[in-house]
């Protein structure tokens, strides 16, 4: 398996994040991508590359240009508000819901950030642009790569920030630009009629949902802990199963607080059932191992050896894979859980 990793992934360190009234370290680190990378070199993988430049041209498939455009100059607009807001992570504050106007864009900086977020935890920083394009030219690359008849059968972006909550035009849940939906579209556009895009993370993939709910070329799936009590909370749940010519092309198996690994296991298995009976021709794995029981911010207990069994069952699928990293915030374990996964894959 070709493992495409982000050198700029660290140019994205937030500080503090927005939890029930205080700011608290943000969860999403910079090591968890050193530990992950370490956890691969040392169990002997030789397959490793750093991606290109990003082909802007797919991002715009996939985002919107006015988006794209906000994250490209939004460090520039926040310091330029002030010479000391170069100190400080931009959060944003207001919101644009129910019965508001998001269709005429504010002049106001900190009124632009609200239009194209959706939560208070997810700081973007001097160097966020920078390490998520280069992100996401690692989810082309890993994508081109497997898409080539005489190329690796998967391949792995090895990235953060993460990015399947990030949606066509908003950003959160620690994501800016979503690296699976991009990958798939690089599926698509290199041939494959039907793509799949699978997460596992324990949130529920509701950014990646989102840009393909009106469209049958991506069947978006995703297991995650039930949005009635889990982040992201206003989607994923069972009910929502794609829309116009997307309609029976979005499945969601949202599960309790607590569920262990059979029972998660079992969600994961039915999901490749479906997508196999949709003919998807490739698979974009959106991989977040915060599943994992020992996990900081989720609920579910799946062991660190369950992550192999896990890497076996995608297999299954038998399809071209590439895999994004999303979630998973118990560093320590990760670079094992990570691996195990990909060594289960490959067993
Ligand atoms: C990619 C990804 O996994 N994003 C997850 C974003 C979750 N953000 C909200 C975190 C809420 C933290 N709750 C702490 C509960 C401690 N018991
Ligand atoms: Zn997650």
């Amino acid at each position: 398996m070709l493992i495409v990793h982000n050198p700029h992934h660290d140019d994205h360190q937030g500080r503090q994040e927005m939890f029930r009234g205080h700011l608290v370290p943000c969860h999403e680190t910079a090591s968890r991508l050193e530990i992950v990378l370490d956890a691969l070199r040392a169990g002997g993988r030789s397959s490793f590359a750093t991606p290109g430049e990003a082909d802007m041209a797919v991002l715009r498939r996939v985002h919107s240009a006015r988006y794209l455009d906000f994250l490209a100059g939004a460090w520039d607009e926040w310091v330029a508000l002030a010479p000391s807001n170069a100190g400080l992570d931009v959060l944003p504050s207001v919101w644009p819901v129910r019965g508001f106007r998001a269709d005429v864009v504010p002049d106001t900086f900190a009124a632009r950030v609200g239009l194209y977020s959706f939560d208070c935890g997810t700081p973007l920083t001097a160097g966020t642009w920078s390490a998520a394009r280069a992100g996401a030219a690692c989810a082309i690359d890993a994508a081109r790569a497997v898409a080539t008849a005489s190329g690796p059968r998967a391949a792995m972006a090895l990235t953060r920030p993460p990015g399947h909550h990030a949606g066509p035009d908003f950003f959160g849940g620690y994501c800016f630009l979503n690296n699976a939906a991009i990958a798939a579209q690089v599926l698509l556009d290199a041939g494959a009629r039907r793509v799949a895009v699978l997460d596992v993370d324990y949130h529920h993939g509701n950014g990646t949902q989102s840009i393909f709910y009106e469209r049958a070329d991506v069947f978006t799936l995703s297991v995650h802990g039930d949005p009635r009590t889990e982040y992201p909370f206003f989607l994923g749940h069972a009910d929502e199963t794609g829309q116009g010519a997307g309609a029976g092309f979005n499945l969601n198996l949202p599960l309790p607080v607590g569920t262990g690994f059979p029972a998660w296991l079992a969600a994961v298995e039915t999901a490749l059932g479906r997508l196999a009976a949709a003919g998807a021709e490739a698979m974009v794995v959106a991989l977040g191992v915060d599943t994992f029981e020992g996990d900081p911010i989720s609920s579910f207990r799946v062991a660190s050896e369950d992550f192999l069994r896990l890497g076996r069952t995608l297999r299954g699928a038998g399809v071209p894979t590439v895999f994004t990293l999303e979630g998973g915030y118990a560093v320590e374990a990760l670079g094992r859980n990570v691996a195990n996964v990909l060594d289960g894959f490959e067993a």
